[in-house]
């Protein structure tokens, strides 16, 4: 008697468990079916990556989702032995943000072979079977750069002479590296004064965009505009031209993607001329595929991230309420 009602509360006490979403406390109750998420984060190379990561964090927390989290240090070597030990782990689900494009067809078959679904956050791979994930979240990549260079064309307008650019890549063979120059490239074609007289690698780091900018200013000591990858090289762009005497904003123009906090603030101050956004909260949209892939519903193979542009004054009206 005793015992059967013991196990009618324990029955009971399941049930409210699973009408309250599985959140938290469900782990380990048998027949809950939390789901286990292996992420292979790139590393934490700039102020997008770091609210790219919190996202994800906060968002596996409110979905009740268990997250297995690895920081790669900008080497995909790192990324792949994370992603094998996932696949020995047998998590439910693998998630990652690829460090480069190429080189992943053999650990996303082993992947397959195993019956883990993955799914592309931020970034993507160059494989041309596309059953090896099941979809890829993120930002267009191309369009950003096309807006950087869009801004370009409009300053310069009236540009009597060549005007002189230089540009800080993010991380050599990363896709957004590979897409914004692509698609900044093809803006500037607008203007045939518009020059890349530059063009080399920042890593997507402010000590990498620094190093870059003063190589740059010791080479080209006519230097009209700044296209920086992201924001942090950005910043780091301003410290080498402040450093060699010369204003930030004024002397050089700067162009950055991203719109972190420091980018941002940067922006308002009238170092930074125009920044293009690169939003990093991809965590609920990424738990929402997470379950709907695990569920056996269709997901689109591609979702966008929407994303817009500010220039100084609209950044100084949404600075304190940016939340990263
Ligand atoms: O723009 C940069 C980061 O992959 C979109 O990576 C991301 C980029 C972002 O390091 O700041």
């Amino acid at each position: 008697m005793f015992k059967k009602s013991l196990i009618a509360v324990a029955a009971a006490s399941m049930l409210t468990l699973t009408a309250c979403g599985g959140t938290g406390s469900a782990a380990g109750t048998a027949g809950t079916d939390k789901i286990t998420m292996g992420f292979a984060q790139v590393g934490a190379e700039s102020g997008w990556r770091t609210a790219n990561t919190k996202s994800v964090q906060e968002s596996a927390k409110k979905a009740g989702v268990d997250l297995k989290f690895s920081d790669a240090q900008q080497k995909q070597e790192n990324q792949i032995k994370a992603i094998r030990s996932y696949i020995q782990q047998k998590v439910d689900v693998i998630a990652f943000s690829p460090v480069v494009e190429s080189g992943w067809d053999t650990v996303l078959k082993e992947a397959k072979t195993a019956n883990i679904p993955v799914i592309l956050t931020d970034r993507a791979v160059d494989s041309s079977d596309k059953t090896l994930y099941k979809t890829f979240l993120g930002s267009d990549f191309v369009e950003e750069g096309k807006k950087a260079g869009d801004w370009v064309v409009e300053d310069s307008k009236s540009a009597s002479d060549t005007v002189n650019i230089v540009e800080i890549q993010g991380t050599t063979g990363s896709a957004p590296a590979n897409d914004r120059k692509e698609g900044f490239e093809e803006a500037i074609k607008a203007n045939p004064k518009l020059k890349i007289i530059a063009s080399q690698s920042g890593d997507f780091t402010r000590s990498g965009g620094k190093q870059v900018m003063e190589a740059f200013l010791k080479n080209n000591p006519d230097i009209d505009v700044v296209f920086a990858h992201n924001d942090d090289e950005g910043l780091g762009a301003i410290e080498a031209i402040e450093a060699a005497g010369k204003v930030p904003g004024k002397d050089i123009k700067i162009v950055t993607i991203d719109a972190v906090k420091d980018g941002m603030t940067a922006l308002s101050n009238g170092k930074i001329n125009f920044i293009v956004e690169c939003s990093p909260m991809l965590g609920d949209q990424l738990m929402d595929l997470a379950k709907k892939v695990l569920a056996g519903e269709s997901v689109p193979e591609r979702v966008v991230t929407e994303e817009t542009t500010f220039t100084q004054e609209q950044a100084k009206q949404v600075l304190a309420s940016r939340p990263y």
